[in-house]
Formats: structure tokens, C-alpha cells, sequence
């Protein structure tokens, strides 16, 4: 067996089923071993930043950990700001980044970089492999430490002479680290801070935003009061009738500490401190009253799930969960394009367990609050501020789930990162609906730029701002990556379209035209 053929299979065996690939020469050892096996499924990305995007939508998704081949540093560095995103998505990944042979290294060849300096401030785990007998252990570390909680990101690199090189074994799979759970004390102290009778939020974070986690803090906020909030940024957010009821804090800093200055305490789980993302001359980052007081109850790498199931019974919370959302879809809407109308009608149109990819930025400000009581479904967003995720991960989510729709929501200057994407969708034939705001601007750079009190913008600024002229034609872009489209010019068509889309065997584009 070659080193090659020991990283796959231990990759199969450590429960890896689809990598997300872009190789190149100093990888087809690697792709090799993966076209001699059945186990792990290779999906093309045509750019890297749409493979990383892919590996955090599927992680997100399928709870176990996603992978990626990608050449060399120029691939990974390709890769990097969606494995940013990804990094604070904080989701289990093990890249697999080939390297040139050790006995090429001595030479000074086009493509040779410092690759672990390019994937470290991603990578959690890092470690460049020295020999083909010890890739198999080397391979296995690295998915171990992806399920270190909540997540987290592997970086393997692999020098072609250790993929070919043989002497390789197998290697055992490590055993799930153990979970570590808050101390007692710090369950006591929440549970008296939610008898006290003030006003408390709970913000969540990681699994505590869906499945039994959430169902647990439903059951807390149900007997104490407190309310659930999520961080702006979140990875994956259940929602819909019979799930708790969770607030987003908004992005603005004005509207978020406007949400949250009705709390005197505020416990976290597994979620950080909410903070503007950015400084600005005249306010402070902190978001929260200073006279609130903030406890973490669990940190992300807790088990927040079984924390909460702690507090329930500390509070004495019953198993009838409520609040909860009650069912309310919105009627489908008619008229001219606006943006309530589109928020409406994709309220109105979401299929049930769907999954909703949302990087509609400011067109898709009403979005999530149309939608929560439509059906039930996921909300994915994006973790790391860095545009150009939605698209891809949409890809990675309806890989991960192929019996539910995905719905894609993008900016038009979001969605050109990586539209590469649709590419890969069409050749998997994903069911994915994708709807691009083309309002033909970074609307967000318009308002930030006044925010911050510059001044007006004059040509040069508005021309960073605008992205117009020429226009894109987002139908012929996808129509050229096999991706059929339609744009649309009242809520009549695009309610007609989404249908349409969320009935079609494959992916479909709408382009909405602001
Ligand atoms: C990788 C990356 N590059 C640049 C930015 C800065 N940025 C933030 S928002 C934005 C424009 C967003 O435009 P669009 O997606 O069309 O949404 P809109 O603001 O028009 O609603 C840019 C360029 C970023 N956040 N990430």
C-alpha cells in the first residue's frame, strides 16, 4: 500500500464520505488512491474559495467532517478566505494539501511556497507529513482533532513522495475526544441568575441552535423567561413552528445595542461576547449595557447540549417547550418588486425542512423574519464577515442533505466571489434554488462609508460602490455554467419562478432586479 492509498482509507474508515477537490500535479497520487475506491465521493470546484465554502456548507449540515484536496499553497491560499469563514463557522474540515516531493524541496521550482505558513491562522491541527509509513496515524490525528467541539480545521499537508512511497498501513481510528462539560458551580450561578427575577437573555451558539440543544434552551427560556438570542453571525440556526423562538442581534451596532440594552445579565452559551465588527470614531465596540452582567456558562468547546439539560432541571423546566413559533406563512405576494415583497414571498413559497443559505445582505434584511414561522427549517449564514460564501455553501449543504431544498440567497456582489459554484451544481444536478439581488451595488459599502461620517462620496468612492456598468446578466452567467435562469420584474414572476425552481430536479436562478 502506498501513502496514498493508507491517507484515503483511513479517511473512509474515519467516516469521510465526499471531498471537495481542485488538484494538481503534485496530487494525483492522492486522486489515484481516490479513483481506486467507492467509499468518498469527489466533487469538482472550479476555484478553491468555492471548495472551502463547499466542505463548511456540508460540515455545517451533515455533522461529521468534511474534506479537501487542493494544490499546493497558490490552491489553498485560492481557499483561504472561505476557510476563514469557515474557521468561525467553527466546523470540522480536514484539508489534505499536497506538497512537492521532499527530495524536489532542495530546488527552487514555480510553485513551491511555505504552505504551513499559508494554512496556520486556519488550522487548528497543522502538520506536514515526513513519511509514507506514518501518513495513515498522521491522517488520523488530523480527523481526530477536526472533532475536537465544536469543530475544527485540519490541515494535512502531503509532499508527493510520501503519497507514492510504499509501506503504508492503515490507521486506526482515534476515539472521539471526551466532551467536556461546564462545572457544577457554573450551572448553579446560571440557574440563580434565571431565578432572580431580572431581565436575561441567553445567547446561543453551535449545537445549541438546533436539534436537542435548542430544544433544551427552549426549555429554560420556557420556565424562567429569559429570551434565546443568536450572535449576528451564526452557522446554523433551526427555526419554524414548534421551535423555540430565537432573536438575531442585528448587524447595525446602533440596532443591536438598542436590543440588547433591556438585559441586566446575559448568559452565554458557547456563543462570544456581542461586538460591532468594526471600530468607528465615534462609538465603542461593546454592544451590551455596562451595567449588564455577562456570564459564559459553556465555552464552545463544552457540551452546551448537556448543560442546558442541566439547567433544565435546575430551573424546573418541563418538557412542554413554549414559547414556541407558531405556524405563519405569509400569503404569496403580487405587485411590483420590493424588498418586504420578495421577503414575503420567499416566506410564502419555502418548502418544509428547507434549508435557507443566506448571504442576501442588505436586500435580505427582512428575510429571516418573514420566514421564521413559514415552515421548518435551517438557516445558514455566514460566520466570518468574508462575502462570497453563499453560493458554494449552499453547494456543501445540499451534498450534505440530498432530500432537502436548499434556497440560496445572495447579493449580486456576494455571489461573484465564487459563481463558479454554479458550475458545480449543475454537474451534480443539486436542488437548489438560487435567487441573486441584483441591486447592482456594494449597498452595504454605501451606507458604511456614510456611517462612518466621510462625507459624501464623490465619483472615485461611487465608483467602488457601484457595480454596474456594465450590468450583469446573472441568466446568461449561470445559463454559461449549465445552470438554467429567469429574471424576473414583479412578485407575480417571482413567486412563479421560486415554484418553479423548488420543483425542478436540479439547480435554478432567479435574478431579482432592484
Ligand atoms: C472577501 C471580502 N472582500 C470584501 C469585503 C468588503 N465588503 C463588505 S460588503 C461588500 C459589498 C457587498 O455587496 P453585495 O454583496 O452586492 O450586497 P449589498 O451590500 O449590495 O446588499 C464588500 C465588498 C468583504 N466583506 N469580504
Amino acid at each position: 500500500m502506498n501513502g496514498a492509498e493508507s491517507l484515503v482509507g483511513t479517511l473512509a474508515s474515519g467516516g469521510v464520505e465526499v471531498c471537495f477537490s481542485n488538484p494538481g500535479t503534485s496530487e494525483m497520487h492522492l486522486v489515484a488512491a481516490l479513483d481506486r475506491q467507492t467509499a468518498i465521493r469527489c466533487i469538482l470546484g472550479l476555484f478553491e474559495g468555492v471548495v472551502t465554502a463547499a466542505a463548511d456548507g456540508y460540515a455545517r449540515m451533515a455533522g461529521k467532517p468534511a474534506c479537501t484536496l487542493l494544490h499546493l499553497g497558490p490552491g489553498l491560499a485560492n481557499g483561504l478566505a472561505n476557510l476563514h469563514n469557515a474557521a468561525r463557522a467553527r466546523v470540522p474540515i480536514v484539508n489534505i494539501v499536497g506538497q512537492h516531493a521532499l527530495s524536489h524541496l532542495i530546488h527552487d521550482t514555480p510553485l513551491k511556497s511555505d504552505i504551513e505558513a499559508i494554512a496556520r491562522p486556519y488550522s487548528a491541527w497543522l502538520r506536514t507529513s515526513q513519511s509514507s509509513s506514518q501518513l495513515g496515524r498522521d491522517t488520523a490525528e488530523a480527523l481526530a482533532a477536526t472533532q475536537i467541539l465544536p469543530g475544527q480545521i485540519s490541515t494535512l499537508i502531503v509532499p508527493a513522495d510520501v503519497a507514492w512511497g510504499e509501506g503504508a498501513t492503515l490507521a486506526t481510528i482515534l476515539p472521539a475526544p471526551n466532551v467536556p462539560v461546564p462545572a457544577d458551580e457554573k450551572i448553579e450561578q446560571a440557574a440563580l441568575m434565571l431565578r432572580s427575577g431580572r431581565r436575561t437573555a441567553i445567547l446561543l451558539a453551535g449545537s445549541a441552535l438546533h436539534g436537542e440543544g435548542l430544544s433544551a434552551a427552549g426549555r429554560v427560556a420556557a420556565a424562567t423567561g429569559a429570551k434565546l438570542l443568536v450572535p449576528y453571525p451564526f452557522a446554523r440556526l433551526e427555526r419554524g413552528p414548534g421551535v423555540p423562538i430565537v432573536d438575531r442581534v442585528p448587524y447595525v451596532p446602533e440596532q443591536a445595542a438598542a436590543m440588547l440594552r433591556e438585559f441586566e445579565q446575559i448568559i452565554l452559551v458557547g456563543a462570544e461576547i456581542p461586538m460591532a465588527y468594526f471600530a468607528s470614531p465615534n462609538r465603542g465596540a461593546v454592544l451590551t449595557p455596562p451595567e449588564c452582567s455577562i456570564i459564559r456558562l459553556t465555552t464552545p468547546s463544552e457540551d452546551a447540549e448537556t448543560t442546558l439539560d442541566a439547567l433544565v432541571e435546575m430551573v424546573g423546566g418541563s418538557p412542554a417547550i413554549s414559547p414556541i413559533e407558531k405556524a405563519n406563512r405569509p400569503p404569496a405576494p403580487n405587485g411590483a418588486i420590493t424588498l418586504d415583497g420578495l421577503a414575503q414571498a420567499v416566506a410564502a413559497t419555502l418548502p418544509e425542512n428547507a434549508i435557507v443559505v443566506d448571504e442576501s445582505m442588505t436586500a435580505g434584511r427582512g428575510m429571516m423574519a418573514a420566514a421564521r414561522a413559514s415552515v421548518p427549517h435551517d438557516w445558514l449564514g455566514n460566520t466570518g464577515g468574508s462575502i462570497g460564501i453563499a453560493l458554494p455553501l449552499a453547494v456543501g449543504a445540499a451534498v450534505a442533505c440530498p432530500d432537502r431544498r436548499v434556497v440560496c440567497l445572495s447579493a449580486d456582489g456576494s455571489g461573484m466571489y465564487t459563481l463558479q459554484a454554479l458550475w458545480t451544481m449543475a454537474r451534480e444536478g443539486l436542488k437548489i434554488t438560487i435567487v441573486i439581488f441584483a441591486n447592482r451595488l456594494y449597498s452595504v459599502l454605501r451606507w458604511e462609508f456614510s456611517n462612518l461620517g466621510v462625507g459624501a462620496p464623490g465619483k472615485q468612492a461611487l465608483d467602488l460602490f457601484e457595480i454596474g456598468r456594465p450590468d450583469l446578466n446573472w441568466v446568461d452567467l449561470g445559463k454559461g455554467m449549465g445552470v438554467p435562469g429567469t429574471r424576473v420584474t414583479s412578485l407575480d414572476e417571482f413567486v412563479a419562478a421560486m415554484r418553479q425552481g423548488l420543483a425542478s430536479d436540479g439547480p435554478m436562478l432567479i435574478e431579482a432586479p432592484l
